[in-house]
């Protein structure tokens, strides 16, 4: 044995424990440590490289090449290894793992001992018989080491194995030979392992991308389509990179669960029974809307219960609907030129408030079965069929007649029964047309800025109350008014129309007819004489006298005294100026901002950063040497014009503001530095970040309570003319009752500082989740794009800080919307919420509801906290609706008969036993426990307590609903 040799199988003794690469994205061709039997590798000489096979641990075998010819010179000792097939590779990896001895540590070795090896490769389709002739191979490197090692190591016995990687490639053939050449090296070559890499089958956006193998040049990426999931649809083409490292780049597009599935962990699963997906995207099943189920999984749209239907345009998501009841009360006014037929709304609208009427009129004989179809002669103001007020006037009719009218009320799904619609009928009978004239007039108004448009005079038989009126509209300041009955209490009122709207109508005047019928003749009849006059002062006021004179037989009903009534639609309420107007904005925010001295405030802390400066909290000691809590916006020194004017402009617009649920300007600092706006402090911050801190913390109740000072705050707002333009909840703050403020005024500049706000196609910036789409698309901001915006708000406030639309992008927001998706209701949210909600995001902005309505309606929930549980939305929303009138339909938690089917309900059956482990065994138990109780009984996860407690808050509702709880 040559020294050489004895140096080399020193090797051996010491074991080698390496540690296994990573092998993730890598197709393994050959990997010396896990052949079994032998490797049979080629040496050439056969005297040259040595192949030794030692067993590890696991009895597994360790194929080791070593070669140690240091002493003697000119040595070239090659090994060959098997052909590799390269299957689908275009470049192949070679790492080589060894042990090389440092030259400086043999003795007497120097001038022939070398520190290198060589690796080769010859690539060919031969996979057998090949013979081996160097010079076919190509010289892929030299390979040296990074730590050879010495004879101190190997006492130590302390290996330094060395890790080599090389690339090969790119390969056209079949396959490829490795060969090593040594050149008098001292080299044990412990592991060979060639491999390329692939980026491999994944799943990503709900597309699948299948194995992919680079391309042989690291700069480019192969670009790979993928296919959707099963029950998933393309938005935009998904596409992925793959890199030359065999990771996937750069994800592009995406597939969206098709209508009927949801995503749930990266596949789609259909929706439940009683559950629909009416469009595709990444949303949720929703809960089957009012009256419509689904019984089968996978549902597009739920069908309507028997006898509710859903009209065309009907969206998936609204209640199914039924037919109106008849009008009801119909009575009519009769005079010799007109019939004026009038009734009220049906008692059923149907649950739709698409209401309208048609009225049939038939002429009859003597005998009730002798009628036919009235001809053409008649005439109708406005028209016979499709009336939306529940009134109709009819003319050119024949005397001593008897017609009888029907009047039916329809709505968008009348046309969906065939059988006979009732109606509401009346007869009327023209033989009593005699009547009387009477002429009314009054003093135009003096003095009033505002341009009358016309007055109306309405007046009513006092026997009939206001049951049947009539009222006639003039330009004029009198009227003739004709067809009245002889020897008849009258009733008379009068208002007047300007450019600000209806004023409020006049005290009534009474007046009685004679029985003279022969003034008809005349051309003055019966005379009323109103004396209106109007009074200086901002407030219109009308003083109405009334004279009545009336030719030969004056009759007097009333005192003359002067009365007052007002004649703009909200008295004292002011309109919004835009600062902007001013050519100095400086005149504006002193017309509307009080100046404070600097030496007033004093700031405590900083709460948080605004675009212009910090937001600091603070004390202001008030004119009455009070101190008061207060928030202070600085502009940070170093400011331009611009950024003065911008930043103060909030101030002149806040503080035209005042009203209990806007933020109140307290007022400013101009004249000395750091400008200054402050306003009212507000304990709990923003909205959005305080209903996330409080996650589940509140009844239903007490979020509506919030949402209804928000409606509150902006139906001042549009009252006064101005709209908001970003209503969203971290633009509410909230004070320590839980009152909601609206804040953030300032109109563009509001848009530029808002993070949320993006740009558009169409230039301005916009934050698009809140934003109705006419606002996104041509900027048409008004108070229904405000109305767009609070409904957000209601489902960011009752989901708790929820984003709405989660993650979707900004382009796939605008586009669900415009495909008529819209945000489920947040989970325990009353389905009444919710409709108002869908409301307030009608694509048609006119239909949307006003923010008068809006505070109506939620006053009506927290004045009867069951009527959350009520499905009639439409039925509650009518503002005409008291809700004592209407039960509406109640979630029936009876067809729960244990904490077990509660539970289950609510698809939280895994807390049964802590449940009754914890002692609440009964519904009326379940309904008294706070948020504690369910965290103390073991329900940890934010999401299920918050369900849970939602559905214990309608249980409770539930539970004093029947009880005959009412607040
Ligand atoms: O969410 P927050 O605590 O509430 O953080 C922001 C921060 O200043 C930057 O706008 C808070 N903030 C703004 N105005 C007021 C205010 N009037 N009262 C209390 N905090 C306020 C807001």
């Amino acid at each position: 044995m040559t020294l050489g040799e004895k140096l080399c199988l020193v090797f051996l003794f010491l074991r080698i424990v390496f540690t296994p690469s990573s092998h993730g994205n890598q197709v393994v061709l050959l990997d010396t440590t896990s052949v079994l039997g032998e490797l049979g590798w080629k040496t050439y000489p056969m005297n040259g490289w040595d192949a030794i096979t030692e067993m590890d641990e696991h009895n597994r075998p360790i194929h080791t090449f070593q070669v140690c010819h240091v002493m003697e010179p000119n040595q070239n000792n090659w090994l060959r290894s098997n052909w590799i097939f390269r299957q689908a590779a275009q470049k192949v990896y070679v790492e080589l793992r060894f042990t090389l001895r440092d030259c400086n540590s043999i003795p007497w070795v120097s001038g022939t001992c070398k520190e290198t090896f060589n690796l080769f490769y010859y690539e060919t389709d031969e996979s057998h018989g090949v013979k081996f002739k160097p010079s076919q191979y190509t010289k892929i490197d030299t390979i040296a080491a990074d730590e050879s090692f010495t004879q101190m190591d190997l006492g130590d016995r302390i290996l330094k194995l060395n890790t080599e990687v090389r690339e090969v490639g790119p390969i056209s053939r079949k396959g490829l030979y490795l060969a090593f050449q040594d050149i008098g090296a001292c080299i044990a070559l412990v592991s060979v392992r060639v491999y390329y890499k692939k980026c491999p089958f994944t799943l990503r956006n709900l597309a699948s991308f299948p194995d992919t193998v680079p391309r042989v040049d690291s700069s480019s990426l192969v670009e790979v389509r993928g296919a959707c999931v099963e029950h998933a649809e393309e938005r935009d083409t998904p596409k992925l990179y793959c890199g030359a490292d065999g990771d996937w780049l750069v994800p592009l597009g995406k597939c969206v669960c098709s209508v009927g599935y949801e995503e749930m962990d990266g596949a789609c699963f259909a929706c439940r029974p009683g559950f629909y997906k009416a469009f595709a995207g990444n949303i949720k099943c929703s809960k089957c809307p009012p009256h419509s189920f689904s019984y089968g999984e996978g549902a597009a749209v739920c069908h309507c219960e028997k006898a509710f239907y859903r009209a065309e345009r009907d969206p998936p998501t609204m209640a199914c609907t039924r037919p109106p009841s008849p009008p009801r009360n119909v009575v009519f006014n009769l005079n010799d030129t007109c019939l004026q037929l009038e009734w009220s709304p049906p008692s059923d609208m149907g649950g739709r408030r698409d209401l309208t009427y048609n009225v049939l009129c038939k002429r009859c004989g003597p005998e009730p079965d002798q009628c036919q179809l009235c001809g053409e002669e008649l005439r109708f103001v406005p028209r016979p069929q499709g009336l939306t007020n529940t009134t109709v006037t009819v003319m050119d009719f024949s005397a001593h007649a008897n017609y009888t009218f029907e009047i039916e009320s329809l709505n968008g799904v009348s046309k969906m029964i065939n059988y006979p619609r009732p109606v509401a009928a009346i007869t009327v009978s023209t033989d009593q047309v005699e009547s009387v004239s009477l002429t009314v007039c009054w003093q135009q108004p003096l003095n009033i800025s505002l341009l009358v448009v016309d007055y109306e005079v309405k007046y009513y038989e006092k026997e009939h109350e206001e049951l049947s009126y009539s009222s006639t509209r003039t330009k004029a300041p009198s009227v003739i008014i004709t067809g009245l009955k002889p020897s008849t209490c009258y009733v008379f009122s009068l208002r007047t129309r300007t450019s600000a709207g209806h004023s409020a109508y006049s005290p009534k005047y009474e007046y009685e007819t004679t029985d003279d019928t022969s003034d008809m003749a005349s051309d003055q009849g019966q005379v009323l004489v109103i004396v209106t006059a109007a009074v200086g002062g901002f407030t219109l006021l009308i003083i109405l006298t009334l004279f009545f004179l009336i030719t030969g037989r004056y009759q007097r009903q009333n005192p003359v005294s002067p009365l007052f009534f007002s004649a703009l639609p909200y008295p004292g309420v002011k309109t919004y100026v835009d600062p902007d107007t001013y050519e100095d904005p400086t005149q504006a925010v002193h017309e509307f901002a009080k100046e404070i001295d600097p030496t007033r405030i004093r700031i405590e802390r900083v709460i948080g950063a605004g675009e212009f400066g910090e937001v600091c909290s603070g004390r202001l000691r008030t004119l009455g040497k009070r101190e008061i809590a207060v928030a202070i916006k600085t502009l940070k020194g170093g400011y331009v014009e611009r950024q003065r004017r911008d930043f103060l402009r909030e101030a002149s617009i806040m503080g035209q503001f005042d009203d209990p649920n806007i933020i109140r300007l307290e007022g400013v600092v101009t004249r000395s530095r750091p400008v200054m706006i402050v306003v009212e402090y507000m304990e709990n911050g923003s909205l959005d970040s305080f209903l996330r801190k409080h996650d589940g913390h509140f009844t239903v109740i007490q979020l509506v309570g919030m949402l209804r000072g928000i409606a509150s705050g902006v139906r001042y707002l549009s009252d006064m003319g101005y709209v908001h333009r970003d209503l969203a909840a971290r633009n509410i703050l909230v004070n320590s009752n839980l009152v909601c403020k609206v804040s953030d005024f300032g109109l563009s500049r509001v848009l530029e500082d808002d993070p949320e706000a993006a740009y558009t196609t169409t230039g301005g910036k916009i934050p698009i989740r809140w934003t109705a789409p006419e606002a996104i698309s041509y900027r048409k901001f008004s108070s229904a794009s405000d109305a767009w915006s609070y409904g957000i708000v209601m489902w960011e406030v009752m989901s708790y800080g929820e984003r709405p639309y989660w993650e979707m992008s900004n382009q796939d927001v605008i586009l669900s919307i415009e495909e008529g998706y819209r945000l489920p209701a947040p989970m325990g949210c009353p389905v009444v919420l919710h409709q108002l909600m869908l409301h307030c995001w009608q694509k048609e902005r006119s239909q949307r509801p006003k923010f008068t309505d809006v505070v109506s309606f939620l006053d009506k929930l927290i004045r009867n906290p069951s009527s959350l549980l009520f499905l009639l939305y439409s039925l509650l929303f009518d503002p005409s609706v008291s809700l004592a009138e209407s039960p509406g339909e109640v979630v029936d938690y009876h067809m729960f008969i244990s904490i077990g089917d509660w539970l289950d309900s609510i698809k939280m059956s895994q807390y049964k036993s802590s449940f009754v482990a914890a002692g609440f065994s009964t519904l009326d138990s379940v309904a008294q426990m706070s948020i504690e109780d369910v965290r103390r009984i073991g329900v940890v996860l934010i999401g299920h307590q918050r369900r849970i407690v939602s559905s214990i808050q309608t249980l409770r509702l539930q539970l004093l609903h029947e009880n005959g709880f009412h607040v």
